[in-house]
Order: structure tokens, then C-alpha cells, then sequence
């Protein structure tokens, strides 16, 4: 059954692979996202090394002069996703949008090196400075507050989750026209995010457009700025991954691990005492949103220690059956089969995993990755799942789950 999933789970990479890029599934999202692309990577490094580096490299071909590099490349326009490229006006070749995603490259870059050292090494060389330019610019142009912010919910990758509810709630929806989403044709539209969030996510893109992509501009006077913990917590690592990579090529990493110290410096900022975890904060108004989200949880990932905070997140994983809730169970707004408003999604949970083996927490990583396999055994490939009863969400035949599959979850695997 396993060997045949093992098998299953590489076809489904083959199948969304286009030619040097993979799509995270076909129709719903048909062009090649950041971090969706780093962990197709890592799935790839389980049976071709080779295609591993080139998925990554693609990625890294597309960035900005600026450092930046584009959460959605939208190689040939292809009607099925909206909002497309003329929506987006960004402002290089190829076609893609004016924000980012959180930088997992670097993380999944090393455990893909480690592989395979002989291959993996000069072609970490060659990517050093790309990859150290976009890690420059989360610092110069999403950490201005001391803490890691996100400008659009979509630069996340965590869309609709409850931590950005109020700030949401405070954009001004702009004369953004008539539009046609295309996602609510692909997938149950009471899974997907509402119209009223739609048009906010399309303001914020509006006002992005409309100065150029100006990065002063966005974040001085931007309709939102939020902390977000998942963000704090993958730079954190992220840098210091970095940082091991640039060791090991003979490079000056102090900037990189000066970068990690301030972030895990500044942590108590984004401490919500009443929530007793790591909370989003909206930068504008100085309010967190209240709500648990699975963020937190990413704090081991960055190699923190909190015993409260453990007592608060094993509360809400204690809730579910199957994986870590994208919210908390006991909160009002918890839907477990909305979106990032409850769902259980197994690539952060191969995430949130690689914390939990690496601070000693055998047991507890063993859990998530039985529960996560059960998901993926009961119902396939899917995007997301109920994490209560396992109800396969989303999009079929998604990358990233097969991905992870292959390379943590399926009995097979070695989590490396
Ligand atoms: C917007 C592709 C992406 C993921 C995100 C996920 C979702 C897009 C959307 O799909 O976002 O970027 O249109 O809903 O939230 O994490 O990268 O799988």
C-alpha cells in the first residue's frame, strides 16, 4: 500500500511538473509559486536530484534587482487563476506578482544538499548570492519594526487564517471594478475565502500596482502591515540555515546570524500575554489579533524553548485528531474546513515536524507525522484536510502534499 502511495506521490510531481517549474496543482493554481516550488524541490530530491536543483534555480532566476522574489510566476498566462499578471503589474520579466512568500528556500535547500553533498554544492554556489540578496531584502523591506511583516495576507501563504481578521477588517475596499475569481470554479466555494476578503486582497494589490511596487511606500503607508509569527520563525531559521550554507562555501555569514540574534531578540513584542502564545500584530494600530493560529507552532523550527506556550499549543493539537489546526479549536471562528481558518495541512506539518526532531521531541514529532500520514493514506494528495474527521479539502493532486509525502510521511521516508 505504502510503496504503491510512494509510487502514487511521484507521479503526481511528474504530472504537475511543466518543464523546469511545478504547478501546485492543475486548474485551481496553474502557474509556479515560491514555497510550494522549495518543497516540490525537496520531494523531487528523493528521486532526481538533479530536477530538485532546477525547480529551485527556477524559482531563483525570477527575482527582482530589488532582492525580491515573486510569490506567483505566471510563466504562460493561462485564464484559469485569477488575478493574473495584468492584475498584478510586475515589473520584470517573467510575469509575476509584486510581493513575496515566506523563505523557506534555504531550509529546504540544505536537507536537499545533504542528500547528495557532491551534486548539491555548486549549485548552492551559484545560488548564494541570489539567496543572500533575498534574505537582505526580508530584513531591509519586511523587518523595519524589528519584527518580520507581511504587507498582503498572500505573502503569508497563510491567506485567510484568523490572525489578520482585524486588520483585514480595517482596509478600505478601492474602486476595484467587476472582477471573476476563477478558484470557487475549481473547488467547493465554502471552503475558499469570502468575496469580501477578495476584495481586500485586491486593494492591497491595487495600491502595490499603483506605486510602482515602491517598497517605502508599501510599508510607510500601506493599507496593512501585520507581524506575523510563521514569518518570524521561518526567517529566524531561515538565516541561520543561510548562514551554515555560507559557512560551508567559505562565506562572511555575520549579517546573517546578526539578522537571526535581533529577530529572536525582538520575540516579546509579538507576545500576547492574554493568548499566552506568539500573536500577529498589526503594526499600524499596535492591536493583536487575539486568536491562536498555527504560526506558533513554528517556534520550535526556530529552536525557541517556551513552556507556556507548549502547554497553550498542545491544548489546541489535543483538540483535533489529525494534525496541527491552522486555528484554534476553542476559538469562535474556528472552521475546520475552511481554508486556513482550522484545516490541518500537511506540508506545515512536515514544517512544524522538522522543529520538533530537531529540539528532541521524538515522541511528539512521531505523533504529527502518524496523523499526517493517516490523512494522506484515508484520503490522497489533497491540499488540506478537516483535521477532526479527515475530510480531504481543496485542490486534488496537490504537489506539495505528495512532496512531503515522499520525503517525511510515508513509512518509506527518513524525514531528511
Ligand atoms: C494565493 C499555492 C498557494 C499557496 C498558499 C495558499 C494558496 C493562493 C490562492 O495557494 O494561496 O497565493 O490563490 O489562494 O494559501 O500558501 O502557496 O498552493
Amino acid at each position: 500500500m505504502n510503496v504503491h502511495l510512494d509510487e502514487m506521490a511521484r507521479q503526481v510531481l511528474r504530472d504537475n511538473d511543466r518543464g523546469g517549474c511545478t504547478v501546485p496543482t492543475k486548474g485551481l493554481y496553474p502557474y509556479q509559486w515560491n514555497w510550494d516550488s522549495a518543497f516540490a524541490a525537496w520531494g523531487f530530491a528523493t528521486f532526481n536530484i538533479d530536477r530538485a536543483w532546477i525547480e529551485l534555480e527556477t524559482l531563483m532566476s525570477t527575482q527582482w534587482p530589488t532582492g525580491m522574489v515573486p510569490h506567483i510566476i505566471f510563466w504562460k498566462p493561462d485564464p484559469s487563476y485569477f488575478p493574473g499578471p495584468d492584475v498584478w503589474g510586475g515589473l520584470y520579466e517573467p510575469a509575476s506578482s509584486g510581493i513575496s512568500q515566506p523563505p523557506v528556500v534555504a531550509i529546504l535547500a540544505r536537507l536537499i544538499h545533504a542528500r547528495d553533498p557532491e551534486v548539491g554544492l555548486p549549485r548552492l554556489r551559484a545560488m548564494w548570492p541570489k539567496l543572500l540578496a533575498w534574505h537582505r531584502w526580508w530584513r531591509e523591506c519586511r523587518c523595519t519594526h524589528g519584527v518580520a511583516a507581511i504587507t498582503h495576507p498572500w505573502e503569508s501563504g497563510r491567506d485567510n487564517c484568523t490572525d489578520w481578521d482585524s486588520a483585514m477588517s480595517r482596509v478600505e475596499v478601492a474602486d476595484i471594478g467587476e472582477y471573476t475569481r476563477r478558484d470557487t470554479g475549481h473547488v467547493d466555494p465554502s471552503m475558499r475565502p469570502t468575496k469580501e476578503d477578495y476584495d481586500r486582497y485586491l486593494t492591497l494589490v491595487q495600491f502595490g500596482r499603483d506605486c510602482g511596487w515602491d517598497q517605502e511606500e508599501i510599508v510607510n503607508n500601506g493599507p496593512f502591515l501585520v507581524a506575523d509569527p510563521a514569518m518570524h520563525f521561518i526567517l529566524i531559521r531561515a538565516h541561520r540555515d543561510l548562514a551554515k550554507i555560507g559557512q560551508m562555501l567559505g562565506e562572511d555569514v555575520s549579517e546573517l546570524e546578526t539578522w537571526a540574534d535581533d529577530l529572536v531578540a525582538a520575540l516579546p513584542k509579538i507576545w500576547n500575554p492574554d493568548l499566552e502564545a506568539y500573536d500577529a500584530l498589526d503594526l499600524r494600530t499596535g492591536e493583536f489579533s487575539g486568536t491562536l493560529g498555527s504560526g506558533s507552532f513554528l517556534f520550535w523550527l526556530a529552536g525557541i524553548e517556551h513552556e507556556q506556550l507548549e502547554k497553550r499549543l498542545m491544548r489546541a493539537w489535543d483538540a483535533t485528531s489529525y494534525g496541527i489546526p491552522s486555528t484554534d479549536p476553542e476559538a469562535t471562528n474556528f472552521n475546520p474546513r475552511k481554508y486556513w481558518r482550522g484545516p490541518s495541512w500537511p506540508f506545515l506539518n512536515a514544517l512544524i515536524a522538522l522543529g520538533l526532531r530537531e529540539t528532541g521531541r521524538l515522541e511528539l514529532e512521531a505523533r504529527l507525522r502518524k496523523e499526517t500520514a493517516e490523512l494522506i493514506e484515508k484520503g490522497g494528495f489533497w491540499e488540506y484536510f478537516d483535521p477532526i474527521d479527515a475530510t480531504p479539502c481543496g485542490g486534488e493532486h496537490f504537489t506539495w502534499t505528495a512532496a512531503i509525502w515522499l520525503t517525511w510521511a510515508s513509512p518509506t521516508a527518513n524525514g531528511d
